[in-house]
């Protein structure tokens, strides 16, 4: 592991302050975690998230044993109808904001020398994934370039190849979506620059069974940032 150089040390009162009467574990539960999310009284959970953060656990372990669970269940609420789409919304800004808060106290490895593009491809609005992808590999010393939802897919082959990255990671939301990442894939492979780049996919579609990276020829599919980077951090 690379040294550290950038982040600071957490307050380590921090153990002390949750600890006790609330329980800081069972605020990470997902239930609880998205009752937070969806109310906007976000100040316990994040309490709740430092004292996981000071004992040990990443970002990266944030995002998907904690912040993820919690998102599925927000979505459970939203298809059963008990909670709305606005409701929804917070739940996903709060879930954004609270990560950003995780990103900002986290040790960034020094550069490792290789670069990654993530991107939604066009018709995914379901920009978290990406974001927490593209944070995860920057605290792991990668360069990264974060395009977020819905990239057109001519503009996101015209990115691809002028950055010529050595990873290029591409967010599905239905299998609909499968064209255009075959089309950015076949694009970066055929770059002067960088033929041999990994394609890697992720999303919802690749969680649920409907697509494999075969499918989209990828070289792999994730079912969360943990793997990714433990695949290729
Ligand atoms: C928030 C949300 C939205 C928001 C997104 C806002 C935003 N700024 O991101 C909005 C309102 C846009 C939205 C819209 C829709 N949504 Co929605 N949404 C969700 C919800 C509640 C959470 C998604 C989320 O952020 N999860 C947290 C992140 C961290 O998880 P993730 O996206 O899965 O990403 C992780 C992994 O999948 C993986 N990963 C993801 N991408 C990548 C890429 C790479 C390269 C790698 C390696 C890994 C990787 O790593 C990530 C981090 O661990 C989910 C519920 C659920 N069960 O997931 C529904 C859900 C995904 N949505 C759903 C639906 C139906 C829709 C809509 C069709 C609703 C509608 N009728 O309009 C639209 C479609 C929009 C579109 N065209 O994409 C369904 C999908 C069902 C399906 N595909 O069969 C779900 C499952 C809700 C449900 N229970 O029914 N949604």
């Amino acid at each position: 592991m690379n040294a550290p150089v950038r982040g600071h040390d957490l307050d380590r009162d921090a153990r002390a302050s949750t600890r006790g009467a609330t329980g800081s574990v069972e605020l990470l539960a997902a239930p609880v975690f998205a009752d937070a999310l969806v109310s906007g009284d976000t100040k316990d959970a994040w309490s709740a998230l430092r004292t996981a953060l000071v004992d040990g656990a990443s970002y990266a372990d944030v995002a998907a044993d904690v912040v993820g669970p919690a998102l599925v269940e927000v979505g459970t609420r939203w298809a059963e109808r008990q909670i709305t789409v606005a409701q929804e919304h917070l739940a996903t800004a709060n879930a954004t904001m609270l990560l950003s808060q995780v990103f900002l106290d986290a040790d960034v490895a020094a550069p490792n020398g290789r670069k990654a593009v993530f991107a939604c491809v066009a018709g995914n609005h379901h920009a978290l994934g990406v974001r927490i992808l593209s944070d995860a590999f920057a605290i792991a010393g990668w360069e990264v370039r974060s395009l977020g939802a819905n990239v057109p897919t001519d503009d996101l082959i015209d990115f691809v190849r002028t950055e010529a990255p050595d990873v290029i990671g591409l967010s599905l939301s239905d299998a609909e979506q499968a064209g255009a990442a075959r089309a950015v894939a076949a694009a970066a492979r055929a770059s002067d620059r960088n033929p041999t780049p990994l394609v890697v996919v992720g999303g919802f579609p690749f969680v649920s069974g409907a697509l494999t990276a075969a499918d989209v020829d990828a070289d792999a599919a994730h079912a969360d940032v943990r793997s990714a980077v433990d695949a290729l951090g």
